[in-house]
């Protein structure tokens, strides 16, 4: 049987998922892979963070906390996002694993042995105030090509060129902004330039790739390929397998592809079948598959081919769905400005179907899309709610309350009955089509005039009327439309599969092929489970909270919320031990006006004497907590740090409940 690896970009470990990298790769690559296991074919979806280079080491450098660290919070963030929002893959990995770190080894040996990695003398950007080298992206300067002031090393965000940091004009250190100088250091280039005609042959012969992905593959190409230094000098990464050279780590974007393979192996070990992943890996039958983004153009038809022609071993990418960017009201998405949508807090607030409906509407495919709250809110409501949702709705609440909760069985079927159903049919296969073109916009509109279509079907044969009128054929018509019913929530399954599990529920049944559709699966004397709406209409002020969060700073608090603490100067009255608790102090606190009992983990660090008569400051509208039953009645603020404990108190002798402010 025909089998298919897809995988998405692994997302760099460095912060939340948002909706410029769901319309990127993720959720086409999630759509494509419901479909393709819903047309039977033997399909997996790989992929997992990216945790090494140099976005990681800033990012976690910022927040000072170490590289290990930062990566774990976010692994476990992003994962539970996707899952979140039905992002479904068979294995999710992450490339700090041992695994991993060996398969890249292996790798970077193996070109190394074959002449395709060489090891030159260079001259690197050293910062002199930092003391070390700086890798990529650690510098920015000026791009050479087209003038941008905040180009990367690595690349330049604006023009989407490759540089190298030395070609930027006015270098300055991204850590500290001192002007690096150039000093000579060792490191270890791949030899781009001798794939250039397996390349060149290899582009050309994929023709059914996107126009735009091929164009940008035959770009690089004719400026001519050229070694390309994969190694850097960092702490964090996959450590470089030579003696003499473990103070150097692998490139980020030479070791990340590796992690398609790497997360294959695992999933085969964990489904019980060590060598399951060679099916995928070294079957020349398998179409290999790479969801990304379009900056990463150039890494998945460019260089990781040619890392994949220099290993030998493995298929090369059949295919390399690349789409463009999202932008968000008009403007780029910016995490550090926070202009974004995050998928995590999307849920919070909304169906993620919601999110999964808009965003594949408004897929950039072939241009550049734009995420609007204004038009989620009436897409969602019209095309969604107002129309697919209606037509459900109508159908089973119709079913319950006049047909007993059973599927009537069907009497003769009229020639408009039959033109429906088979129109069903139709609509499905065309969104499959365009699908397997990776046409997702086009699919999902399809999608929605067939609901269009089913709501015609009830409004021109008006069942309400027809249950007084003529009941046989009453009971007809609902049998088509509850088909009806079927046939949508299994066509839209690959886009908002949270809402066709519901349906499934309530028609107590399960989608397993896509060719069931306009089949009639129900013939009739079924019993519905629970009819609940799907849907609600999204109102203008859920949006309007939505619109004012952007660009807000995330986590910042405004000075109203610092006064809802209620922070007060506090004075100790009274101190006593809590039996069975070594830690603890129950303390009462003067607070002017009234007097307060709080509980306090201050035991092992001030006696009982030192604390009494102490002036303090209390958090004093927090909710009340009962610990070891004793009701505490607010908090005071105290510091810790190297494992002591020290609380705050008033510089100068104030009255007992002043505002602190
Ligand atoms: N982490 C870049 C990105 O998230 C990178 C993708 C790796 S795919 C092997 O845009
Ligand atoms: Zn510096």
């Amino acid at each position: 049987m025909e089998k298919v690896l897809v995988t998405s970009a692994l997302i760099y470990a460095n912060g939340k998922v948002h909706v410029g990298h769901l319309a990127g790769a993720y959720l086409p690559a999630d759509i494509y892979t419901r479909y393709l296991r819903l047309r039977g074919v033997d399909v997996i979806h790989i992929s997992g963070t990216d945790e090494h280079g140099v976005p990681i080491t800033l990012a976690a450098e910022k927040a000072g906390v170490s590289p290990g660290e930062y990566v774990d919070r976010y692994y476990q963030i992003i994962k539970e996002t996707f899952d979140r929002l039905g992002i479904l893959f068979d294995h999710f990995s992450r490339t700090s694993r041992p695994l991993h770190h060996k398969l890249a080894q292996d790798f970077f040996l193996k070109l190394y042995e074959k002449g395709f990695i060489e090891k030159k003398k260079t001259c690197q950007f050293y910062c002199p105030s930092c003391k070390r080298f700086l890798p990529d992206r650690y510098v920015e300067g000026e791009c050479p090509y087209c003038g941008y002031e905040e180009a990367r090393g690595d690349q330049c965000e604006r023009c989407g060129r490759w540089l190298e940091p030395e070609l930027l004009k006015n270098p300055r250190c991204k850590v500290c902004g001192s002007a690096p100088h150039l000093r000579e250091t060792e490191h270890f280039y791949f030899m781009l330039n001798k794939f250039q005609q397996r390349l060149e042959e290899w582009i050309d012969k994929n023709t059914h790739w996107k126009e735009n992905v091929r164009n940008s593959a035959r770009g690089w190409l004719k400026e001519g390929l050229r070694p390309r230094a994969i190694t850097r000098d960092l702490s964090w990464g996959v450590p470089v397998p030579l003696d003499g050279y473990e103070n150097k780590v692998l490139y980020v974007w030479f070791d990340a592809p590796i992690g398609y393979i790497s997360a294959t192996i695992e999933w085969a070990r964990e489904k019980g079948d060590e060598n399951l992943w060679k099916e995928y890996w070294k079957d020349e039958n398998t179409k290999l598959i790479h969801f990304i983004g379009k900056d990463n153009i150039v890494f998945h038809t460019i260089f990781w081919p040619a890392m994949l022609m220099g290993y030998g071993d493995f298929i090369l990418p059949y295919d390399v769905p690349a789409n463009d960017f999202l932008n968000l009201e008009g403007e780029k998405i910016s995490t550090s400005r926070n202009w974004a949508v995050w998928g995590d807090e999307f849920v919070e607030e909304f169906h993620p179907d919601y999110l999964r409906f808009y965003l594949t509407l408004i897929l950039p495919e072939d241009r550049d899309g734009d995420y609007r709250w204004d038009e989620l809110q009436e897409r969602v409501n019209q095309e969604l709610v107002n129309s697919y949702g209606n037509f459900v709705n109508r159908t089973l609440s119709f079913i319950k309350k006049y047909m007993g909760g059973r599927i009537p069985e069907p009497g003769t079927f009229t020639a408009d009955d039959q033109e429906a159903m088979e129109k069903m049919k139709e609509y499905a296969e065309n969104a499959g089509k365009e699908i397997e073109k990776f046409s997702f916009r086009k699919a999902l509109r399809t999608f929605l005039e067939a609901s269009l279509l089913a709501n015609r079907y009830f409004d021109y044969q008006a069942p309400w009327r027809l249950r007084k009128e003529n009941p046989e054929r009453c009971k007809t018509v609902l049998n088509v439309c509850a088909n009806m019913v079927y046939d949508l929530a299994l066509m839209s399954s690959p886009f908002i599969p949270f809402s066709s599990r519901r349906v499934e529920e309530m028609l107590g049944v399960k989608f397993e092929r896509w060719e069931g559709v306009g089949r009639r699966n129900l013939k009739g004397g079924e019993t519905l489970g629970e009819v609940r709406v799907l849907y609600s209409k999204i109102e203008d002020e859920r949006i309007k909270i939505q619109k004012e969060k952007l660009g807000k700073e995330e986590g910042m608090v405004k000075i109203e919320d610092i006064e809802k603490l209620g922070l007060k100067i506090g004075k100790i009255e009274k101190v006593e031990r809590i039996e069975g608790a070594d830690k603890l102090y129950k303390l009462l606190v003067d607070l002017g006006n009234e007097k307060r009992t709080l509980v306090a983990g201050l035991r092992p660090y001030y006696s009982e004497e030192e604390l009494e008569g102490k002036l303090i400051v209390v958090v004093t509208r927090l909710e009340p907590a009962r610990i070891r039953g004793v009701e505490s009645q607010g908090m005071l603020l105290a510091a810790e740090s190297d494992g002591t404990v020290a609380i705050l108190v008033p510089e100068k002798n104030v009255k007992p409940g002043a505002k602190v402010k």
